[in-house]
């Protein structure tokens, strides 16, 4: 019934490999396609010379033994262990990670909307919604994220979109949303993704105005460690804000890839680019579209940690042409009671000139944990989940929804049909790469539902 698409590619690039015979190490340019890691000896070489298959016992690891900087070896048990050396420790990292997400994705069971049933809505957006659903052979309780390709077609985004978010939907980050399951139907892309039953911070926020200054220091903590892997995996986020943080029930937080759902960009016919979202956590450098970095996520963590402890973003306007001027221009000003520390970090976090902003450098995220403001705690500590949070989301049971928007759950948790219209005009090649499903057997009742 399903197919895995391996077409896609997912990372390349140089490295060099210890050779199985005459042991010589010899650069050569490597592809990670579907399930196999590809070496050619040329860039642009049609037929590999050798191909690692990424699947089942496959495992990465860095190469302890070899002398050789930045080496890791890939152990294909039955077959051999490659030795391969990239071109810096980061590059290394990068390496091993992607292979150890594709060895997790090609060990993927194949599953299909029939394997789960649907609880309720926790949200909805502009290219689709998010439901809570439990998985029927072991009663596992995930989010449903369902996105309607037409909808995402319009954006023009969807390839380059959609490449990127597989990256990041492999990500396995403590503080990060895990990708379980994808597939798709004619009309949707669905993912199922961890479900954190504490809600949005939004949601928190609103009810309780604002935050208590050690409450904002470890969100804005486990923000930083988030933020921190996405970069070393290459991942620009661009899309922080409060809506896109969750509560886990432990009070610990998961960040969302919501930027599908919500994204803030499309492209128009013409070619210009319009703001559809709100863009008061959007940096300088993005609402000027003069290319954008790292550091635009350095921003919007300026923007979250000043929103957290004031309870109103720094620079905000009903006008969108006023708040541009504002995210442009004006001076930042802060109340009072907002702690020295807490300022000056917010302050150098929201420098416009993104190459003077901290966190711009080549140490990304170093200059902010080594900050004053985080002094207290012990990094390692933080990444364990071992700093208590302070406030712990108030759960009667796993399927108690309330601390979701009731706008959302008060709907019915049923899968909708798509606009016809829409869909008739879009190529499925789009998506192809994004999974893995030829066709959905069954789902035609399921469309048809309301
Ligand atoms: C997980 N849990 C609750 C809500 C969610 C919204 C989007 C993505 C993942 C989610």
């Amino acid at each position: 019934m399903s197919t895995i698409d391996h077409s896609q590619i997912i990372k390349q690039g140089f490295l060099v490999k210890k050779g199985a015979v005459w042991k010589t190490w010899k650069k050569r340019w490597f592809v990670i396609q579907g399930k196999m890691m590809y070496y050619y000896k040329k860039e642009k070489d049609v037929t590999p010379l050798g191909a690692i298959p990424l699947s089942e016992k496959t495992t990465a690891k860095i190469a302890e033994n070899v002398k050789k900087a930045n080496c890791f070896e890939v152990d294909v048990p039955g077959k051999r262990t490659y030795y391969i050396c990239g071109q810096s420790e980061d590059d290394r990292q990068k390496w091993i990670e992607t292979i150890l997400s594709t060895i997790r994705a090609s060990n993927q069971p194949k599953v299909s909307l029939e394997d789960f049933d649907i609880v309720s809505v926790l949200g909805r957006g502009t290219y689709g919604k998010v439901q809570l659903v439990q998985k029927k052979d072991n009663g596992t309780y995930y989010a449903m994220k369902s996105l309607h390709k037409g909808r995402l077609a319009i954006s023009q985004q969807v390839e380059q979109t959609l490449a990127e978010k597989d990256v990041f939907l492999r990500a396995r980050h403590p503080f990060l949303v895990s990708l379980h399951y994808s597939f798709q139907s004619d009309e949707k892309l669905f993912m199922i993704l961890d479900y954190a039953n504490g809600g949005e911070l939004f949601f928190h926020l609103r009810k309780e105005g604002k935050f208590s200054n050690e409450r904002v220091r470890l969100y804005a903590a486990e923000i930083v460690l988030a933020l921190e892997y996405l970069h070393k995996l290459d991942i620009v986020y661009r899309d922080l804000k409060l809506e896109n943080i969750l509560l886990s029930d432990d009070g610990h937080i998961k960040i969302t890839d919501f930027g599908l759902v919500k994204t803030n960009i499309s492209e128009e016919k013409n070619g210009t680019k319009t703001i559809c979202g709100t863009p008061e956590y959007m940096a300088p450098e993005v609402l000027l579209e003069i290319g954008y970095s790292k550091s635009v996520d350095w921003w919007s963590l300026g923007v979250l940690m000043y929103e957290m402890l004031v309870g109103l973003p720094p620079f905000y306007s009903e006008d969108m042409n006023v708040l541009y001027q504002k995210i442009l221009r004006q001076p930042l000003k802060f109340p009072p009671d907002v702690p020295e520390l807490a300022r000056d970090l917010i302050k150098k976090l929201l420098i416009r000139n993104p190459k003077k902003r901290i966190g711009s450098s080549n140490e990304d995220s170093l200059p902010i944990k080594s900050h004053p403001y985080f002094a207290i705690f012990d990094w390692e500590k933080v990444y364990k989940k071992e700093i208590e949070p302070s406030f712990k989301p108030e759960i009667k049971e796993v399927t108690d929804i309330s601390n979701f928007d009731q706008e959302f759950t008060k709907e019915k948790g049923e899968n909708s049909v798509p606009d016809v219209s829409v869909m008739g005009r879009i190529s499925q090649k789009a998506f192809d790469g994004f999974t893995f499903m030829e066709n959905v057997d069954g789902l035609g009742d399921l469309n048809n539902l309301d």
